[in-house]
């Protein structure tokens, strides 16, 4: 065994993780090579923290909880406007999309193991009528806005190792969607490897490590490591948008949110929605003893995520729907002072085996912040999510809830209209009911089949 092995070895073995190396004698020259590489990268300072995460799920740490502020989109009596505040503040967040201070950061490095689709989630035809993938739906809500701001704010599209090559090689054979390929960045997050109940590093072979994305949290230090937030700063941009992929009715620059981040002077600011449902899978935004975080709901019992107040409103009613504004200074604060997020820890198959897996959260970013602003939107105007192979997180249900909401839009705009069968909005026309009806200007439109309302 040559020096550098042996070195690496006896790094294993003081770490209680000889065993990587069990099949040494067997490997031939190239597997050998390519487990040394792979284990040297392995940062064994995280075995600690791993199992700390771990430790964590059973005695999680003690809470002072208390609900957080939050400012609404929408007015309250008639959610299809602004809200006062939002208005006040839409104008900062126009100008510095004009000004192309703004990128946007899509997350879609996930496995999507739950939806099971074979290919990265963003190439999945989520449009009712059309069957305009997730991506395109993006890459058009950016269009438009460089049509109203004058700039298309550049993309950065996050993916994990196991979907880079299919997610650039789709984007290439789509014209990059209309948009500049030079405005548009792809960029890989890390792994980390998994613990099995003994605390030991997990094989997926003889030859290799198990490894499994770092979670969404790995945005942080690959957007540094990436050289992506130098590329941003470069481009004079200044805030990003960051937006999940399996959300079709997220806007990908919203001018109201961006300006309240500006005028709040916020480092982080997130979107909720108005939790209805105690048992739905969200965050909860919240104060731990004063300082703004999201806490899972894994954390609440099912009599905590009940409770209500005096006006039988959820007391913890603020499902954070994972959307953000990063002040691009406070990224690279994080990455000057080689902030790492917190390791979370969940079970998950390998092969026939259940391993711990571990993950850091963007949302995590949130108590590192010197503010935080949070903004209420109405859930089925921004909120319809793909998770899942059925039910109303399938493609079915979040169709249907499409429909709904575009149908409830055009009675607005056009009162006097029949409903048609069915609808689909182009984003590239609009993006809610608010903008509907000056969309569509005096056009004549018949309902009487499938209405495709396109710019
Ligand atoms: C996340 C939030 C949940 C709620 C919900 C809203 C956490 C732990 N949960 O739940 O509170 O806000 O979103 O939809 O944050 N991704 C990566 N790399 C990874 C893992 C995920 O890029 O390693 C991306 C993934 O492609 C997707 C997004 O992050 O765009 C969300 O991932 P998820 O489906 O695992 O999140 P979920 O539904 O558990």
């Amino acid at each position: 065994m040559e020096a550098d092995t042996e070195h690496l070895r006896q790094r294993f073995e003081q770490a209680g993780q000889g065993h990587v190396f069990a099949a040494w004698p067997e490997l031939a020259e190239r597997a050998r090579r390519r487990l040394a590489r792979q284990l040297a990268a392995v940062d064994l300072g995280l075995l600690a923290p791993m199992r700390d995460a771990i430790a964590a799920l059973s005695s999680p740490p003690p809470r002072k909880l208390a609900p957080a502020p939050a400012f609404a989109l929408a007015d309250e009596k008639f959610p299809y406007l602004l809200s006062d505040a939002a208005r006040a503040v839409a104008p900062a967040g126009e100008r510095a999309l004009a000004r192309g201070e703004v990128a946007v950061i899509l997350v879609a490095g996930g496995q999507g193991t739950r939806l099971g689709f074979d290919g990265p989630k963003g190439c999945f035809p989520i449009l009712p009528l059309s069957g305009m993938t997730l991506f395109e739906v993006f890459a058009r809500k950016l269009r438009r806005a460089g049509r109203d701001y004058g700039r298309i704010p550049p993309l950065y599209v996050m993916v994990g190792n196991h979907n880079e090559q299919a997610t650039t090689a789709f984007f290439e054979q789509h014209g990059f969607f209309g948009l500049n390929p030079d405005d548009v960045r792809f960029f890989a997050q890390s792994e980390l490897p998994g613990l099995d109940d003994s605390g030991k590093l997990v094989m997926a072979g003889p030859d290799a490590l198990w490894t499994a994305p770092d979670g969404h949290g790995g945005v942080v230090s690959a957007l540094h490591q990436k050289g992506m937030l130098a590329d941003m700063r470069a481009r004079g941009v200044r805030y990003a948008s960051y937006i999940q992929v399996d959300n079709p009715q997220i806007p990908v620059a919203d001018p109201a949110f961006l300006g309240l981040h500006i005028s709040e002077g916020a480092e982080v600011s997130l979107k909720v929605v108005r939790k209805t449902d105690p048992a739905e899978k969200v965050g909860i935004f919240c104060l731990d003893d004063g300082v703004p975080c999201i806490v899972e709901y894994t954390e609440f019992t099912p009599e905590d995520s009940r409770r209500s107040d005096e006006n039988g409103r959820l007391v913890w009613w603020q499902g954070s729907i994972a959307v953000h504004v990063f002040g691009i200074e406070f990224l690279q604060r994080l990455a000057d002072t080689g902030t790492q997020l917190p390791l979370h820890a969940a079970r998950k198959k390998a092969g026939e085996a259940e391993v711990w897996k571990f993950e850091r959260f963007v949302f995590d970013t949130i108590p590192l912040a010197a503010r935080v602003v949070c903004l209420e939107v109405p859930r089925e105007e921004q909120f319809l999510p793909l998770k899942n192979p059925d039910g109303p997180f399938g493609p079915e249900g979040v169709r249907q809830a499409l429909q709904r909401y575009w149908k409830k839009a055009l009675r607005l705009a056009r009162p006097a209209l029949p409903e048609p069968p069915a609808i689909e909005v182009d984003p590239l026309l609009c993006e809610n009911a608010r903008e509907l009806a000056a969309a569509l200007e005096d056009r004549k439109l018949d309902a009487t089949g499938p209405l495709r309302l396109e710019p």
